[in-house]
């Protein structure tokens, strides 16, 4: 007679969708296992942090025009190494690296991963939540192997998986590979993220709305507008940590809105659409939530560029709908 697991971990509960999801493969749980490998020991150097002497900057600024700090650096390596080697990997995307990782042109290659390796990052010095970022891609069948942007600009409709980690009071990864949300705790003790919740679903309305107020003044009138008529009702709270992880999976439990709009400085936001925008509209989808750009759903968006910014309005769907409606 065969036992229920007594533990399920992300690779085995991703292997279990055998049958219904075509990539539910021992070569794609070995890809995951390389994510999670990579954010264990990312956890485990957030959490000494401040005994490593890995805390401040490198003096170096990113692709982005961002001040790069130590862990960011650690983060980025540490997952480059740990998803280099997974044979089934043909491409890696960074937040942090101007230019793609082409590990393989072979066919054999049909992944690719881009991924924001910790978000939040200004946040480590004040102890708060940071997080990592991940999307998952099929390199376009029938393509030039070698027109790596070709296969790099994909819309977020066609993800195969995405997810994300939050380091925080504990560590939390949370995924889906298009059927739900799922949600698992690190347990340091075993070092082994363990399942929490499946099939999580977001509050379809939600009373928080989460944006950078110090910018309204230049938003756009509706969102303005929204913000005003949220404040005389008296019935909404404000929450901003500036970690997006860390905000959208507070949004993703409680419900509510994220916003972060275009702004006179910054007419397409600051966020990323491949590995910010779009792994989280799949995972808000996927637990009934929407994310949009103010016109067009995320998940539809042509991407241009590699490290391409853009708005994103995020959320439980009520909430969405209503910030949209003004
Ligand atoms: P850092 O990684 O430089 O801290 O930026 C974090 C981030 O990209 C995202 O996680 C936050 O939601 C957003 O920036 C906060 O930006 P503002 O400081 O402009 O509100």
């Amino acid at each position: 007679m065969t036992q229920a697991p007594f533990i399920t971990t992300v690779e085995r509960h991703f292997l279990e969708r055998k049958g219904r999801n075509p990539h539910a493969t021992p070569e794609f749980s070995w890809l995951l296992s390389g994510i999670t490998l990579a954010t264990k020991t990312i956890a485990a150097q957030v959490q000494r942090a401040g005994l490593l002497e890995i805390m401040g900057k490198t003096g170096r600024t990113n692709v982005q025009g961002e001040e790069v700090q130590k862990l960011d650096e650690f983060a980025n390596e540490m997952l480059v190494r740990c998803l280099g080697y997974r044979g089934n990997i043909g491409i890696l995307v960074s937040e942090e690296d101007e230019e793609p990782h082409v590990i393989q042109e072979a066919e054999s290659g049909k992944y690719i991963v881009l991924f924001d390796p910790l978000d939040g990052s200004s946040n480590i010095n004040a102890n708060v939540s940071i997080g990592t970022i991940f999307s998952i891609l099929e390199r376009r069948s029938r393509s030039d192997a070698k027109d790596v942007m070709g296969h790099i600009l994909q819309p977020g409709s066609r993800q195969v998986a995405a997810g994300y980690v939050v380091y925080g009071s504990s560590t939390v990864l949370a995924y889906t590979a298009g059927e739900g949300v799922h949600m698992f705790t690190l347990d340091p003790s075993i070092g082994a993220y363990l399942l929490a919740q499946e099939n999580i679903r977001m509050p379809r309305a939600g009373r928080i709305y989460s944006v950078n107020e110090a910018y309204a003044n230049s938003f756009p009138d509706g969102i303005q507008r929204y913000l005003e008529w949220a404040k005389e009702t008296g019935q909404y709270s404000s929450r901003y940590i500036g970690s997006l992880v860390a905000d959208f999976h507070r949004t993703l439990i409680s419900g509510g809105v994220f916003i972060y709009p275009g702004t006179k400085k910054a007419p397409h936001g600051k966020l990323r659409l491949l590995y910010e925008a779009n792994p989280l509209a799949f995972l808000a989808e996927q637990a009934g939530g929407v994310a949009t750009d103010g016109e067009n759903r995320i998940l539809d968006k042509q991407p241009k560029t590699m490290h391409e910014r853009t708005p994103l309005i995020i959320g439980s769907k009520d909430e969405v709908k209503r910030v949209l409606s003004f």
